[in-house]
């Protein structure tokens, strides 16, 4: 009775065995699904999950081109496999992923559609970019007169805080101030005669300056 039963369990085991074996198949984790089309849409996924991060090792890639004017690029280190952009259809890439990136995209719209994802240890790399330099600071001033008001136009090569006061000879007949890139004030002139509008744009520690003259009639 003992002895009976010692193999009964054993068969079930191994039954059990098998079934797990047959609901899980081994080449699951090694097989990805590479779509592209209709739309705009390029993805790599695996088990309906986008691919960021993959193990080394060797892959089964089911790739569904849908559409004729898209296809499926995938580049990195030792594959390059890529579909057509004319031609639509599945086909299956046999492929072994290494330590690295690797990046896929459609060929005729890269800058759209695109992704990559690491395969193994990448090291990280941080790349400290410092902010560029911002350029020299200039300014520009134009002056138009219609009756008694000056408009000056005033422009800078950055956004600036801008100060534009109107001139006759030495004294100074009107002010006014502006922020931005470019700005038009206007200001009124006493009373005919030439004047020279000028500009002081002034953004962060540097100082730009610019004049205008006119006549007011
Ligand atoms: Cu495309």
């Amino acid at each position: 009775m003992k002895k009976t039963l010692g193999v009964t369990l054993l068969l079930s085991c191994a039954g059990l065995a098998a079934a797990v074996a047959v609901a899980r198949p081994a080449s699951t984790a090694g097989t990805l699904d590479a779509n592209v089309g209709p739309g705009f849409t390029i993805t790599l996924t695996q088990n309906g999950t986008k691919v960021t991060h993959l193990d080394p090792g060797d892959y089964t890639i089911n790739v569904n081109d849908q559409a004729a004017e898209h296809n499926f690029d995938l580049t990195g280190p030792g594959v390059s496999q890529a579909t057509t952009v004319d031609g639509i259809g599945m086909t299956t890439w046999n492929v072994t992923f290494q330590t690295g990136t690797y990046t896929y995209q459609c060929d005729a719209h890269a800058s759209l559609m695109h992704g990559s994802f690491t395969v193994g240890d990448v090291p990280v790399t941080t790349t400290t970019s410092t902010p560029p330099l911002p350029g020299p600071l200039k300014a520009h001033a134009s002056a138009k007169v219609a009756g008694r008001i000056v408009s000056v136009h005033v422009t800078a090569t950055r956004s600036a805080s801008f100060a534009v006061s109107l001139w006759r000879g030495t004294a100074r007949v009107a002010h006014a101030t502006a922020k931005g890139t470019a700005a038009t004030v206007r200001l009124k002139a006493p009373k005919a005669g030439r004047y020279v509008a000028k500009v002081v744009a002034t953004a962060g520690a540097k100082t730009a300056t610019a004049s205008a003259a006119v006549t007011v009639k």
